[in-house]
């Protein structure tokens, strides 16, 4: 069975996860839930990010006395947040692990063991939001361009990383024919930035005397790994390396690290050239996405519209946020969450054409065949032109485009609203009741069985966006075994129905939603 590792950024864990935090799950769970689909071993892993400065501080506002007792409140937050919005991630790390502190100082002593490590002076303007040292061509008007602004200036001994050494085997994998980094333009990027003879050695610890919040370096304690390298390390410590040999043999090299496009540099850049510094075979697929704003505006406390998630899947659900976070944005580009959009056109695709065709495919057969699906040939025009669409749409998922192979599924749900709305069953049926002309009889069963698989297939399909609605779907068309179960193999996958089989009238799956004049 072929294996798929995906991994997703780890959050920090110094507030509340927010709906930028949440795109990114969602959607590496889509990439999992559809690489199941293909039939494949799936470990995916997702996380939270817990030593550093940031953190620390964020302990000491929260008036908390340890940081390990608040980064055991906020990782909890995104663990639950994770699960209302039916993440089916494999494992959740957290960097205070005890197995995650042994892999970052075994990094870290192997690293030094290469010669790749050394000591020396470090000057330079730090970012507490990034998490890294500034130069003064990142600023603009004095502040970091991601953060808003000033870095503070500071001076210290750290240990050093020869990232000089590893510049040319890191293009040479970018170079490679296989992407290894995409969007393109991020890759392009990437490979700009190591050509900035400025892309030097970078310091991998801080001192003591300036933070106490992480992982000692091994055999030095008045040293504190890097955050970023003990962040960075979490995709092998979650694959097994150093404490479960048989799941790091099965599981690594990752398959793709799902991340934001501010941290593609740590990922394209500093994570390979770690790697080989440690001889470990470096990953896949690095994919840098887009980022999601907020009625159009950029997530700040300040404007105070940060989305929490957790408050969104309480009133709306989570299928329809997953939906509408998918199918009305670009991955690859920038997008926005938008209330009433959202709630347009999780309406307009969910409940009025997904929605209303299955209920009117169950409500007829429910009726007119006492609920088992009649024996008939279902119209195969249909049949082919789902099956085309089910090519489109795994050439789409494959390469991330998610809004695309949505639309795949759309087409042929459209497609059958239009057969039913031509060829009105419904008439058919009271021509039967009038006439008992059979033929009538079987007409109109052709029509509902064709609706009916392609709805099936539409399920299916759509799992990976709408696992709830998915499953209601199904179950509703008579299957007990979970949607979540199928794959493109099993025998369900195909457009065969057993005749007879039950199907149920739940009402409908996807209730509209609404805006409450109040809120
Ligand atoms: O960067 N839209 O953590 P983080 C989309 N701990 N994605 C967004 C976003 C938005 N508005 N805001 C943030 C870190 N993200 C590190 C990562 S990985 C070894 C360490 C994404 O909490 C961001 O790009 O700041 C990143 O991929 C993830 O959320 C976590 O961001």
């Amino acid at each position: 069975m072929e294996k798929y590792y995906v991994t997703t950024a780890i959050d920090y864990a110094n507030a509340a996860p927010h709906i930028g935090h949440a795109y990114e799950k969602i959607a590496a769970d889509i990439v999992a839930r559809y690489q199941r689909l293909c039939g494949k071993k799936v470990f995916f892993l997702t996380g939270t990010d817990e030593h550093g400065s940031k953190v620390q501080k964020a302990a000491i506002a929260a008036g908390f006395d340890s940081p390990r007792a608040f980064v055991d409140e906020t990782s909890s937050k995104f663990k639950e947040a994770w699960r209302r919005l039916l993440i089916s991630n494999d494992y959740f790390i957290r960097t205070t692990e005890d197995r995650h502190k042994e892999v970052v100082q075994e990094v870290f002593r192997r690293m030094r063991q290469k010669g790749d490590v050394y000591i020396g002076k470090y000057s330079g303007l730090y970012c507490d939001g990034c998490e890294d040292y500034l130069r003064e061509t990142d600023l603009v008007d004095g502040k970091c361009i991601n953060h808003q602004r000033p870095p503070v200036h500071s001076e210290e001994e750290n240990y050093f990383f020869r990232l000089t050494k590893y510049k040319e085997p890191v293009r040479q994998w970018l170079l490679e024919q296989e992407a290894h980094v995409l969007p393109a333009g991020r890759k392009q990027e990437v490979l700009n930035q190591l050509d900035d003879p400025e892309l030097g050695d970078f310091s991998i610890t801080r001192s003591r005397r300036s933070l106490t919040w992480g992982i000692p370096v091994p055999d030095d304690p008045e040293h504190v790994i890097y955050v970023w390298i003990d962040a960075l390390t979490n995709y092998i410590t979650g694959a097994g390396f150093l404490s479960d040999e048989e799941a790091w043999s099965t599981w690594w090299p990752a398959d793709l690290h799902l991340i934001g496009k501010d941290i593609t540099k740590f990922h394209a850049i500093y994570w390979p050239a770690m790697l080989l510094a440690c001889d470990i075979p470096l990953p896949r697929l690095v994919f840098g996405h887009g980022f999601i704003t907020v009625e159009g505006q950029k997530m700040s406390k300040s404007l105070g519209n940060v989305l929490d998630p957790v408050y969104l899947t309480e009133k709306y659900g989570a299928d329809a946020i997953r939906y509408f976070l998918f199918a009305a944005n670009t991955f690859d580009q920038d997008g926005d969450f938008s209330r009433a959009e959202m709630i347009k056109i999780a309406n307009s695709h969910l409940a009025n054409n997904l929605g209303n065709l299955l209920n009117r495919i169950v409500t007829l057969i429910g009726k007119n065949f006492t609920n088992a699906v009649p024996d008939i040939e279902a119209e195969q025009k249909y049949l082919d032109l789902a099956d085309a669409k089910t090519e489109q749409y795994c050439q789409a998922m494959n390469v991330f485009e998610f809004a695309k192979a949505i639309r795949c599924v759309l087409d042929f749900v459209d497609e059958g609203n239009k057969y039913l709305a031509d060829q009105k069953p419904w008439s058919m049926f009271k021509e039967y009741q009038e006439t008992k002309d059979e033929a009538k009889l079987r007409e109109a069963g052709r029509v509902l069985v064709t609706g009916m698989k392609l709805v099936k297939r539409a399920a299916i399909l759509l799992a990976p966006v709408t696992p709830d609605l998915s499953e209601k779907i199904w179950k509703s068309l008579g299957y007990t075994e979970s949607v979540h179960s199928i794959t493109f193999n099993s025998s369900q996958f195909s457009h065969e129905i057993t005749p007879g089989q039950v199907i149920n009238n739940p009402g409908p799956v996807f209730p509209r939603l609404e805006e409450k004049e109040t809120e």
